[in-house]
């Protein structure tokens, strides 16, 4: 089962870092197969404009409708989630990457300036699933770099992408906890040792401190996630930490 992937956007060079690392042998190998597409390539007229002002006033510019309705209508299939990054949307979090992940075909509109015009979405929305997705409480300058963010959440979960099959279990995030720290050789540095149980070969007892620093560390730095965990998920030993 492949993914297929195509981004539309007016900075189709933002993109060229889905080649490098995981993602680029993920293509390389045939898991992924990648487009991007410039949507000046949908422009009507000799300046090649894709925004004008947005009815009602206020700054900034909008994305014109006609162009992405162009774009879309050639770039979506029947069977495609089509996804609109913007600041205003749903969070993207380790779940909806998981959902994703199990799609057939992924198309990522990347919006610049104030957004594209609503109706682009409303009118996808009548032939394909639409999300809009955020990645975070801050606000970039376009949907590129959290296309490329949501992109490598999203392959490095597909079958066959990590090396060891394992990884992506004990991640940050997929048991609603942060991971602990880890550590390899040497045994000391800089006056700094590894923990003694890591080395002691008894596994049970690293599970356990596996687990009791997960917690504590994720009720320091990320309270808010502590609070989503149903009672059911913590054992007594959990409880205790
Ligand atoms: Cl998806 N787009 C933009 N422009 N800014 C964001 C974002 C997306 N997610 C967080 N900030």
């Amino acid at each position: 089962p492949s993914l297929r992937l195509d981004v539309i956007t007016v900075f189709p060079g933002y993109l060229a870092p889905v080649h490098e690392s995981l993602v680029g042998k993920a293509i390389e190998r045939g898991q992924i197969s990648f487009g991007v597409h410039d949507l000046r390539r949908w422009t009507h007229d000799v300046h090649h404009s894709v925004d004008d002002s947005p009815y009602g006033g206020g700054p900034g510019m909008v994305m014109r409708p006609t162009i992405w309705g162009d774009a879309l209508d050639e770039i979506l299939t029947a069977d495609a989630t089509l996804i609109v990054p913007t600041p205003a949307g749903r969070l993207f979090d380790q779940s909806v990457a998981h959902e994703l992940a199990a799609e057939s075909h992924l198309v990522f509109a990347c919006g610049r300036y104030e957004g594209i015009d609503q109706r682009v979405v409303d009118d996808a929305a009548r032939k394909v699933t639409v999300r809009e997705l955020s990645i975070g409480d801050y606000v970039l300058a376009g949907g590129e770099v959290a296309t490329l963010v949501m992109i490598e959440a999203i392959a490095r979960l597909l079958p066959g992408v990590l090396g060891n099959s394992e990884s992506a279990v004990d991640d940050s995030h997929s048991n609603g906890l942060l991971e602990g720290p880890s550590y390899t050789r040497p045994e000391s540095w800089r006056d700094l040792d590894v923990p003694a149980v890591l080395r002691s070969g008894n596994h049970a007892a690293i599970s356990r401190w596996r687990r009791d620093e997960s917690l504590r560390r994720t009720a320091v730095r990320r309270p808010d996630l502590l609070d989503k965990i149903a009672p059911g998920q913590l054992d007594r030993r959990d409880r205790e930490i």
